[in-house]
């Protein structure tokens, strides 16, 4: 009697994963995106079909790596400011910085 396995989740369908029933193979099922969901935990069930069934179940997760797929972006399209001509060498002007979405959140 070869067990069958699902997952066990409140909501499988907001899972990128499905699990071979048979062979037990968890495979993605939709794209991965870290900068939505880094990680992913669910249950496993298996069932040996006997009458009645007996079951198992263990506890998954899946943690997404970090890939570089997002250019570094400027909050604004424009800067423009004004300075005095009077203020000294050394004086701050305006943090112009640019954000990340990847890990990390700022440029390296
Ligand atoms: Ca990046
Ligand atoms: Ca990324």
């Amino acid at each position: 009697m070869y067990p069958s396995h699902r997952i066990v989740h409140r909501d499988p369908t907001s899972l990128p994963f499905e699990i071979d029933p048979s062979t037990g193979w968890l495979k993605t099922r939709t794209q991965l995106d870290r900068e939505a969901s880094d990680s992913f935990s669910f249950g496993v069930e298996a069932s040996d079909g006997g009458r009645p069934p007996l079951k198992a179940s263990t506890a998954v997760t899946v943690d997404v790596l970090d890939t570089n797929d997002n250019d570094p972006s400027f909050r604004r399209k424009e800067f423009r400011v004004t300075v005095s001509e009077l203020e000294p060498p050394g004086a701050t002007v305006l943090k112009i910085r640019a954000y990340d979405g990847d890990k990390g959140g700022t440029l390296r």
